[in-house]
């Protein structure tokens, strides 16, 4: 397990973010890894993944997952009803659909990205790489936080009305991550 300096002050919290980390991988990319499954709604079922992740994290037990899913800064993760199954609530690269309604999303939504990226962007729009969506927020302080993981932030204006009108399908996922297939380069408006 990675420890450095930051970890030390963390101190339990940075045990519960290695873990999630962890967790996050299995539930949105590589389920396999722990040698489960997730139905096509996106659940695993909670005792398969406590028993799967306790291969690497023999420390997670169910009150451990409880604490995760409850503190997660993102929230990015969900219990079913009665508390049998988890998912990832957005994020996922492998196909599943979590049952997000269309919403009608704000006049404007941002996207944040690094700078290396923009040339692409601008001749291709944004396009979800590896993830199912293209990832936009409703406030321009989570765009820059979202493209500092990845270099020197850009941030772009996304023209969320003006898609709607052209037909373009938004999502909101429980955590409040505006979701879209694609975002044309013509509804990109570059603000840094
Ligand atoms: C870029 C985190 C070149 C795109 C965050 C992004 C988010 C292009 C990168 C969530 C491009 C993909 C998602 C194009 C898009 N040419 N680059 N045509 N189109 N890109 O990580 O949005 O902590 O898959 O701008 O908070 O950065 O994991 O997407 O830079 O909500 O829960 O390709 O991940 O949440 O990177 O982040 P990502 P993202 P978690």
């Amino acid at each position: 397990m990675r420890h450095d300096a930051q970890d030390d002050r963390q101190g339990t919290a940075s045990g519960l973010t290695q873990i999630s980390k962890y967790i996050s991988l299995i539930l949105r990319h590589r389920p396999e890894v722990i040698g489960i499954t997730l139905d096509r709604h996106g659940w695993a079922d909670v005792d398969a993944l406590i028993a799967g992740i306790g291969k690497e994290y023999p420390v997670l037990d169910r009150a451990m997952l409880e604490e995760i899913v409850r503190t997660d800064n993102k929230q990015r993760y969900s219990f079913n009803e009665d508390g049998t199954k988890i998912r990832a609530n957005q994020g996922h690269s492998i196909p599943v659909d979590v049952e997000l309604p269309q919403t009608e999303p704000p006049q404007t939504l941002y996207h944040g990205t690094a700078q290396r990226f923009t040339a692409s962007i601008e001749a291709n729009g944004l396009l979800p790489q590896s993830r199912l969506y293209v990832h936009l927020s409703a406030d321009e302080r989570t765009a820059r936080k979202v493209g500092s993981r990845h270099g020197k932030p850009a941030i772009y204006l996304v023209d969320a009305a003006r898609m709607r009108r052209a037909g373009h399908v938004f999502y909101r996922s429980v955590n409040g991550v505006w979701l879209t297939k694609t975002v044309p380069a013509r509804y990109l408006h570059r603000l840094q």
